[in-house]
């Protein structure tokens, strides 16, 4: 997968997706991922990207002419061009692996106050949310994202790393996890994961699984319970 990110802060990318998984997965040719500085798309002496807004009120926007340059400039027919920031739709899994099978991903990050409304109409295909709070620009959600999307391509995770058991792969948060020692400070790890009965362990993994999605996100069973009694349309 080629990924595209046109930003005005190309060093915060530099770090985050440089290390781990996702270094390995750049360096193996699985994905390819190029920061552009929208700055590079402007044409007068100051590099200008923002003006005031029409209307009045505080704050500044990002004109579109460097926005329309850059995506002219970057996109192809296949390119599904994102835009990131707290009107956007809620990222969740299911999203990050339908972005996966995408071949051409370009993520507009935006800052100050964002974006001149015809960028939207114009350009954007999807607008994202990573939650509800406000950051300062959209670097870290478009970098939480490709790490979401990046670790579900085609053999970017090992076989110990594997995507299939984990939190949201089956609508429940993760079960319990131990290793060694049996016993810690008195800490002893529970009985049936020491006993070798697979299918008592695996029921015993999926009790906790609810149990604990049931405690911290009920709304995560909420929603499971609403998708299995859904008329099929
Ligand atoms: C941003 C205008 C972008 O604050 C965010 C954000 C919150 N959840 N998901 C994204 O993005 C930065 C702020 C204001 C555009």
């Amino acid at each position: 997968m080629k990924i595209d990110v046109i930003t005005l802060f190309p060093g915060m990318f530099t770090g985050p997706l440089d290390e781990s998984i996702i270094k390995r997965a750049r360096a193996e040719g699985r994905l390819e991922l190029v920061i552009h500085n929208l700055r590079d798309y402007t044409h007068d002496r100051h590099k200008t990207v923002d003006d005031k807004p029409f209307g009045g009120g505080p704050g500044m926007l990002l004109k579109p002419e460097p926005i329309f340059e850059a995506v002219e400039n970057l996109a192809r027919d296949e390119t599904k061009v994102i835009l990131l920031g707290p009107i956007g739709r809620p990222f969740t899994q299911a999203i990050a692996r339908e972005l996966s099978e995408e071949k051409h991903l370009l993520f507009l990050c935006g800052s100050y106050e964002g974006f001149d409304e015809r960028v939207r109409e114009q350009l954007v295909d999807d607008e994202l949310s990573i939650g509800d709070y406000v950051l300062t620009n959209g670097n870290l959600p478009a970098m939480v994202i490709i790490d979401a999307v990046a670790r579900l391509l085609p053999g970017v995770l090992g076989d110990d790393e594997s995507s299939h058991e984990e939190s949201f792969s089956n609508g429940l948060l993760e079960y319990p996890h131990y290793t060694r020692p049996a016993e810690y400070r008195g800490m002893k790890v529970p009985e049936i994961l020491l006993s070798g009965h697979h299918a008592q362990i695996a029921a015993w993994r999926e009790e906790q699984s609810r149990r604990r999605t049931q405690e911290r996100r009920p709304d995560l069973l909420a929603q499971q319970d609403a998708s299995q009694s859904a008329q099929p349309e």
